[in-house]
């Protein structure tokens, strides 16, 4: 007689999951389901593009600067287009922001505007593209607040504890698809030979113990007392603790999933090299909400180092933070070096 497969023999793909987790929502109506088929699907075809990285009608700069005054790559184009078009005339989106444009992405008026809202940074670590190192694609989803017609900036800008989906792509040795919904993370590897993305990684808790610390050391010099102290800390410089391995990539998608799987930290702190960092590098919306999101849902923490990320009211698309974010009591610990040693007293 025939018997069931147990339940680690089961195949899970990234569509059997979602509507898995669907029928746990009995009021869901699918929309956002298809919005992770949709993002699924980006995957799909930007790994197919980064995979042929190395050929010349792909790489090279477009000789354009993007919104942040940095130098944009083919590939960041290219990304940044297909997200849109993927997604601009599905009726499920209302606007999209993209961290590569400098305004609000309108759905184009032949398409009805949908409930919910993409924001996204189409390729992040994209000044790695041409050294063959592990580069991403951001994602997260919130519902609009407006209630008809084209969706508004004030669509995007919400915090990021109203996320509704959040989730990134990364384009490595493998390509994976990571995303939460609220109830958990999920990885899912893309298997190229059929072009689906299967369950690889369900429920990801992050390690309690950390392993790694990342950061971007060759910045000391310009950070604050405080992070610089934390970053002793982590050294085991006090000789209260061991000193922590650092790894650095220099892609935060890549740093974080690399410390999401084994337990760590990812900091991009103020510094005062650059003075468009003074408040730090990463994006609020396209980068630190999302990945803080996810650190959330596996048991982690994401701070500014002063407060929750999820917490800070967005007032503009391209806000900068400074970033935080991995095991908890590791993000606990540089907000205290921050208390005590940068914030003035009154
Ligand atoms: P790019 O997309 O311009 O490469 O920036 C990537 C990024 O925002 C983030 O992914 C990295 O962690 C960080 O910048 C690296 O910045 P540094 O080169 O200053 O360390």
């Amino acid at each position: 007689m025939f018997s069931q497969p147990p339940d680690h023999e089961k195949i899970i793909t990234i569509e059997r999951h979602i509507l898995s987790e669907q029928q746990s929502h009995p009021e869901a109506t699918g929309v956002l389901t298809s919005i992770l088929y949709d993002l699924a699907l980006v995957g799909k075809v930007i790994a197919s593009q980064t995979t042929r990285g190395g050929l010349a009608e792909i790489l090279g700069r477009t000789g354009n600067t993007n919104v942040q005054g940095e130098q944009v790559m083919k590939l960041d184009v290219l990304a940044d287009r297909m997200v849109y078009r993927l997604n601009d005339h599905t009726g499920r989106l209302a606007v999209m922001a993209s961290e590569e444009q400098e305004g609000i992405m309108n759905i184009p008026e032949e398409y009805s505007p949908g409930k919910y809202v993409l924001v996204y940074d189409p390729l992040d670590g994209s000044s790695n593209i041409d050294y063959n190192v592990s580069i991403g694609t951001i994602f997260a989803v919130y519902r609009r607040k407006s209630h008809s017609g084209p969706g508004t900036l004030d669509d995007c800008l919400q915090k990021a504890r109203d996320l509704v989906v959040a989730g990134y792509l990364i384009y490595g040795a493998s390509t994976m698809l990571v995303y939460t919904s609220g109830m958990g993370v999920h990885g899912f590897t893309l298997d190229p030979s059929v072009g689906e993305f299967l369950l690889t990684h369900s429920n990801i808790h992050t390690p309690q113990q950390a392993k790694y610390y990342s950061v971007n050391q060759g910045y000391e010099y310009y950070w604050s007392e405080g992070v610089r102290r934390f970053t002793h800390f982590l050294q085991g410089r006090d000789s209260l603790t061991k000193g922590l391995p650092l790894r650095y990539i220099g892609s935060m998608v890549a740093d974080f999933h690399r410390n999401l799987l084994a337990g760590g930290i990812f900091y991009y702190p103020a510094d005062t090299k650059d003075p468009r960092y003074t408040q730090g590098k990463m994006r609020l919306l396209y980068e630190a909400g999302p990945l803080a999101f996810i650190a959330e849902q596996a048991g982690g923490y994401g701070s500014n180092g002063m407060q929750s990320i999820l917490e800070i009211q967005p007032t503009s698309l391209h806000q900068r933070t400074p970033l935080f974010i991995g095991n908890r009591p590791l993000v606990e610990k540089a907000e205290e070096f921050i208390r005590q040693y940068d914030l003035v007293r009154e």
